[in-house]
């Protein structure tokens, strides 16, 4: 049968988990380092809309900007997991990609990672523009707002080249239904899934640093 997939995405930290925690009544985020489940991992939860109920799988995603490898290869984690799952063929609704506004490197660059996703999914880019939502996270412990706001502005004209839409989580469950229903508008995408696609990536080494000898006479 067909699954409604929202796929979750973003840093470490970010509150990927959270945001299912507060969906699905899980206890993922707040579980320590070594007890987090790595890898991917998906819970159903039932979202109503106009009146009916419909089944929503979850998929919670390692974490971007990771020092020991690069986005292109959790995304690779994320559509061979989805290729194991669902075949090579599945529908999604749409990537929900998260980004706490008390990070100041929250932006990155989320073109490159949503590039490979879409490009190992049959797809392009193009498709950011009805598929990606960009989520903020951690408003309610931002202690000076005014600093949230210019993230989230930078957040935007970032989006504005990406495609994709941002929203702001509140923490509520409400917020968060409501943030996942938004798919729930538009018929499901269907995948066409090689991930040979991308060629596996390295992580850029930093540049050396030349050692100079010196002696003291
Ligand atoms: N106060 C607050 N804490 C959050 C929020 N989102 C996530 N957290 C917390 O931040 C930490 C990291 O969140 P987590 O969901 O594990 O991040 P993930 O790595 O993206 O899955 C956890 O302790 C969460 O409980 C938020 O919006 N507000
Ligand atoms: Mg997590």
């Amino acid at each position: 049968m067909q699954k409604n997939i929202i796929v979750l995405v973003g840093p470490t930290g970010a509150g990927k988990s959270h945001f299912i925690d507060i969906l699905a009544g899980t206890n993922w985020a707040n579980k320590k380092m070594a007890q987090r489940a790595v890898g991917v991992r998906d819970k159903e939860v039932a979202l109503s809309l106009e009146g009916s109920s419909t089944s929503v799988v979850l998929v919670d995603a390692p974490g971007f900007d990771d020092a020991t490898r690069p986005d292109s290869e959790v995304v690779r984690d994320v559509v061979s997991w989805l290729q194991a799952q669902y075949g090579n063929r599945p529908h999604i609704l749409g990537v929900l990609y998260f980004n706490s506004i008390k990070e100041n490197r929250a932006v990155g660059r989320p073109q490159d990672g949503l590039h490979d996703f879409w490009l190992m999914c049959g797809l392009s880019s193009r498709e950011n523009g009805e598929r990606v939502v960009f989520v903020t996270t951690h408003w309610d412990v931002l202690g000076d707002k005014g600093k949230g706001d210019i993230r989230r502005e930078l957040l935007q004209t970032v989006v504005s080249g990406v495609g994709g839409i941002v929203t702001d989580f509140e923490g509520s469950k409400a917020s968060a239904e409501e943030i996942a229903r938004g798919f729930l508008r538009q018929r499901p995408l269907q995948l066409n899934i090689d991930t040979t696609r991308v060629k596996p990536q390295k992580l850029a080494k930093p540049p050396k640093v030349k050692r100079f000898m010196c002696s003291v006479q």
